[in-house]
């Protein structure tokens, strides 16, 4: 097996008691085209990251690889085309993750609006006894929540703003008939329409930079943006733009277009909240997922069908 980058420390401790463990990231990029020719014919399946996963490159690197487990529900960084071609099986942690990413969002949306972060600020550094009391904040509660992506997580995220008594909307390839959620066609108008844009969608070409700059200002001054989707999703320079110049009234991130990069023009801002993509990363969805990989790859090897295939 080669874990591309380290993620948990129980998936790879339970990864090294059953198969021979290659760490990607223990060979230097300039020494990689050498520790494949070594190694390539012996590696029979990836585990990969949200950080690194497997690319066209790595995959045909690697001629003996049969599946694919990536550590993540999103597969943006696995080259599917590449892998249906190769018939090399696919798998993901899907469910699993979906609460916490959920209560993410959820969080985030309101340490935004109600100035958590900043108000924490104001008390460690002296600036409740020597200012005086801290400044109203936005009421999160009964707001309009416009969600990017109603598939699990978009919809766990719904159930909890109806909780807080928010009105949902949302904006997906075709309308849902499960739901009573109000249906857009196109995200400017969700965006028009919703004091708190919530994405929530897989990344794929058609979903790169769908918060642009006509959706930010379609948001406007008084709107929140929340990303636990993927960094792409939203054109960046524009973002930050609209926040320096207040076009936007806030947001909560959880994810940066290029990762661990995050615009240094955000962190003087009040009105945001970053956090480094810790959407699943609790303890306990750590190690769930991290057993969807294992059972995965099990499965895989004893012929018996996949947990959660995707290919
Ligand atoms: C990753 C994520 O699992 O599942 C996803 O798609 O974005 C994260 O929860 C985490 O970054 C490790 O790959």
């Amino acid at each position: 097996v080669l874990l591309t980058y380290p993620m948990d420390s129980y998936l790879e401790e339970e990864l090294g008691k059953r198969c021979k463990l290659f760490r990607l990231w223990e060979t230097p990029p300039e020494k990689r085209q050498e520790f494949l020719r070594v190694n390539a014919a012996s590696i029979r399946a990836v585990v990969g990251s949200t950080a690194v996963g497997a690319d066209a490159e790595t995959i045909d690197a690697l001629p003996a690889l049969e599946i694919v487990a990536s550590f993540s529900v999103g597969l943006d960084k696995v080259d599917l085309a590449k892998c249906r071609e190769r018939g090399i099986r696919v798998t993901n942690t899907p469910d699993v993750l979906t609460d916490d990413v959920a209560d993410l969002a959820i969080g985030l949306a309101i340490a935004t609006m109600r100035r958590i972060p900043e108000a924490d600020r104001y008390v460690r550094n002296g600036a409740w006894k020597s200012k005086g009391d801290y400044k109203l904040s936005s009421k999160f509660s009964g707001k309009t929540v416009g969600i990017i992506g109603l598939g699990r997580i978009g919809l766990a995220i719904a159930k909890r703003a109806e909780a807080f008594g928010c009105l949902i909307s949302y904006f997906s390839r075709s309308e849902k008939p499960q739901t009573n959620y109000k249906y857009y066609s196109s995200v400017i108008d969700l965006a028009s329409n919703c004091h708190v844009l919530i994405v929530a969608c897989a990344l794929t070409e058609e979903t790169r930079h769908i918060v642009d700059r006509e959706v930010i200002d379609a948001l406007g001054p008084n709107g929140v943006l929340v990303n636990i989707g993927r960094g792409p999703h939203v054109d960046e320079p524009e973002l930050v733009a609209a926040l320096l110049e207040g076009r936007l009234g806030g947001a909560g991130l959880d994810v940066f277009e290029h990762e661990p990069h995050v615009p240094e023009q955000l962190f003087g801002l009040e009105n945001v909240v970053l956090v480094p993509h810790v959407g699943s990363s609790t303890w306990e969805t750590c190690k769930a997922m991290a057993d969807l990989v294992l059972g995965n790859l099990e499965a895989h090897v004893t012929n018996k069908p996949l947990l959660t295939p995707v290919l």
